[in-house]
């Protein structure tokens, strides 16, 4: 299917959505998050794809936040409507069984930084920038960003973002953990892709049943993570993976998944 506002490929087992609204910085306007859930629908009913990389169009942005001209005109009950849906858009990312990979190539403003802590994990290029500056425009984190920045990076750290709006740099989101790696700017797809390749090169069941397990981990408390990993664990041991995995070992060979 073809898009206005992203751009969707597909390599080895690995999709790319590139949000393409280059002028705008790729600012997130209604008609994107329509496009970015159907995508996101498209991708999720695909059995031959086992990751998913997310980056923007340009050298300049990832996505610089919600379109503020939409943002400008807004009632209450319009503003609700459109909070929720980008939670609604933007949740299919963590609900999404395969990895997802943000490939942060420049700024990750409000919904940019939402949209990037809603990937599994983030990889930027030195010229990233990120930071939840709503407070500026008025107005607070209407895409996650209340919600996923504490549990990313720690509340203390969160709210002192989220309360000055200040823009931080790739190698302080590294350091803060906020970013798994920062690299220069050039190498950022093929940094991101080799990662991509070895997950997308290990056994589907259990990458997804990982992710899950993670997930679901963190809305629990720890007896009952542990609970959800043993399930998780028993759903995949007598599984085709874990015998190519396990076989594989013992006859000292590379394993094959997903053949
Ligand atoms: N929305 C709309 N247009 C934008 C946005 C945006 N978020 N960001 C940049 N643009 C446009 C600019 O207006 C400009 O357009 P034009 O060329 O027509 O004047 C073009 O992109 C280039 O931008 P700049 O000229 O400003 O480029 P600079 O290099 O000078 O500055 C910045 C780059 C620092 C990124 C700057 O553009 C900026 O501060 N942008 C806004 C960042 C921001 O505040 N983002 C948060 C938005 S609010 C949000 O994300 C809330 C999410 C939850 C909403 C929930 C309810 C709907």
């Amino acid at each position: 299917m073809s898009y206005e506002t992203i751009l969707v490929t597909a390599e080895k087992n690995i999709a790319t959505i590139t949000f393409n609204r280059p002028k705008a910085l790729n600012a997130l306007n209604d008609k994107l998050l329509t496009e970015l859930s159907a995508a996101l629908d498209d991708i999720a009913a695909r059995q031959d794809i086992h990751v998913l990389v997310l980056t923007g169009a340009g050298s300049k942005a990832f996505v610089a936040g919600a379109d503020i001209t939409e943002l400008a005109t807004l009632d209450a009950a319009q503003g609700k409507a459109c909070s929720e849906k980008g939670h609604k858009a933007i949740g299919k990312l963590q609900e999404l069984e395969i990895p997802v990979i943000a490939a942060v190539n420049g700024f990750a403003l409000g919904g940019g930084s939402e949209m990037a802590l809603a990937s599994d994990f983030i990889y930027a290029s030195e010229a990233a920038k990120f930071g939840l500056p709503e407070i500026t425009l008025g107005l607070i984190p209407g895409y996650g960003g209340t919600q996923r920045l504490p549990r990313a990076i720690g509340a203390n750290l969160a709210k002192e973002m989220i309360l000055t709006g200040k823009m931080i740099s790739a190698a302080e989101a590294k350091e803060i953990g906020m970013v798994n790696k920062v690299v220069a700017p050039e190498a950022l797809m093929d940094e991101v892709m080799k990662t991509a390749e070895a997950i997308a090169s290990k056994g589907r069941v259990p990458v997804r049943a990982a992710k899950k397990a993670v997930n679901e981990g963190l809305n629990v408390d720890l007896p009952s993570g542990c609970a959800i990993e043993v399930e998780a664990f028993a759903a995949c041991v007598s599984g085709k993976d874990a015998k190519e995995g396990t076989s594989a070992f013992l006859e000292k060979r590379k394993p094959v998944f997903n053949a």
